[in-house]
């Protein structure tokens, strides 16, 4: 750990520095407009904040420090044997910069494995909850609960010198990735599979790992979720669960107060809980055509009703992209080469031939093209993992590898404290003449 710490400071430290020189001598030039239409339209692409992590393009999809998924996939180290990158890389990617050699990622799986004891009243808390409570209800209480054993709390506590903020968030953000796996492996055994919990494997990486405590401990399912736990891990700055737990970091609330209020954002259906809205609204479409295998024609129907029944499409569109999302092309790839054949996937396939036309022709959807929660649960589903109310609790832990890399930059760069100016309706017309 010392060593990864020592490599994050020499970087981030000087560049602390630089940034406040930069901001003196550069401080005043204008980056962009705010109108009218960009304040009620919920600061769509209104540059205001600053993400080291990665950077979002709306034509071509994400870059995680310079680096497209297909980049991710061919450059960051594996498991052995494996052809998936491991997260553990993407996260010392994003944290540092640069691609980690595999020794780097070996050793971050290792720490991460040391570190992922859960204290045992933060289950207990869990255990009071009814297990109908909504898994992502239970994941945001169950990092809450874990808040007691926050670094940064207790030496904020006992008086913490600010150039010492972003070493204490290191800690917790470390411990606090470390424990998410076997949180989540928590809430899935507790709710689905009446508490038949599986022990950890300290000798896996960070995703097979989370698979086996899951349940799943095959090699197809191991290959899925180092996948799936890279491509949702970080989607710029601006994002419901990236700008909250940033947000909310801001007024040096430590890492499990930020994160979890990050999750409880990840929870809404118009961000991270459409990944379990698509797989229900795929069920319900079956069901009302009363068949696996629906036609084009059926589909194009159901969605029109959809649409007319005032819902949107789930895993269509997007605030920032314009095209579709690279996360979603990575797992039709990763269809067609570990799975070729399976009849939610085709469906899934035939409703991207559908839906882009028809949201087109509404004249008002801006992208009507899918995002990553549009593929992600038919994969799922195709290894066994139904219960698709979890599904946006494997969002979360994912997630968390980005969120807390920018968490730990922010206390590195000394970011201020956030606080916006908002204006009434009344201000806005007088400022517009009226
Ligand atoms: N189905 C139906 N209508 C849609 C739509 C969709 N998939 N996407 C956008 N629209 C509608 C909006 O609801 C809005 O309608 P009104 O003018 O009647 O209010 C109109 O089109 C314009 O919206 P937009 O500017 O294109 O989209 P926004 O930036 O406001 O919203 C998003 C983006 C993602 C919330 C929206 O596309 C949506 O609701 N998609 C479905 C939910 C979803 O898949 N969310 C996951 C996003 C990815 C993630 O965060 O995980």
């Amino acid at each position: 750990m010392e060593a990864l710490k020592k490599k994050f400071a020499d970087k981030a430290l000087p560049m602390a520095g630089q940034i406040k020189q930069f901001v003196k001598e550069h401080g005043n030039t204008v980056i962009g407009d705010i109108t009218i239409d960009k304040v009620y339209g919920g600061m769509k692409s209104m540059i205001g904040l600053v993400t080291e992590t990665s950077k979002l393009d709306p034509e071509e999809g994400i870059r995680f420090r310079g680096l497209t998924i297909p980049e991710l996939r061919e450059k960051l180290p594996r498991a052995v044997g494996g052809f998936e990158p491991l997260p553990e890389g993407l996260f010392l990617l994003m944290l540092l910069g640069e691609v980690p050699t595999q020794e780097e990622v070996f050793a971050l799986s290792k720490m991460l494995s040391e570190r992922a004891e859960v204290p045992a009243h933060v289950f207990a808390a869990l255990d009071a909850l009814p297990k109908t409570t909504h898994p992502m209800t239970q994941f945001s209480i169950g990092v809450l609960a874990c808040r007691t054993e926050s670094v940064f709390g207790a030496a904020y506590d006992k008086g913490l010198n600010k150039k010492d903020y972003w070493n204490a968030t290191f800690e917790d953000s470390i411990n606090l990735i470390a424990k998410l796996p076997r949180i989540a492996a928590y809430i899935y055994r507790r709710t689905y599979f009446n508490d038949d919990h599986i022990a950890p494997d300290p000798s896996l990486d960070w995703a097979a790992n989370f698979a086996k405590m899951l349940g799943y401990d095959t090699l197809d399912m191991k290959r899925l979720m180092r996948l799936y736990l890279t491509i949702h891990a970080d989607h710029e700055g601006g994002n419901v669960s990236a700008h909250a737990t940033h947000l909310v970091g801001s007024a040096l609330s430590d890492a499990y107060y930020s994160f979890s209020a990050g999750m409880n954002g990840l929870a809404g259906p118009l961000h991270g809980l459409a990944n379990q809205e698509v797989i229900k609204w795929l069920y319900q479409l079956q069901d009302e055509i009363g068949t696996k295998s629906p036609t084009k024609e059926q589909i194009s129907d159901y969605v029109k009703k959809t649409l007319s029944e005032g819902k949107v499409i789930p895993g269509y569109g997007h605030a920032v992209l314009r095209k579709t999302d690279p996360r979603f092309s990575v797992q039709q790839d990763f269809y067609r080469r570990y799975i070729g054949q399976d009849d939610l996937c085709e469906t899934v396939q035939l409703v991207y031939e559908v839906v882009p036309g028809i949201l087109e022709a509404t004249g008002k959807v801006k992208n009507p093209w899918p995002n990553v929660d549009a593929h992600s649960g038919a994969l799922l589903v195709h290894y066994g993992f139904t219960q698709y109310d979890f599904y946006t609790v494997l969002f979360g832990v994912s997630r968390s590898l980005g969120v807390l890399a920018q968490l730990i930059w922010d206390r590195a760069l000394n970011h201020p404290i956030e606080r916006p100016g908002s204006v009434t309706t009344e201000w806005m017309m007088k400022k517009a003449g009226l």
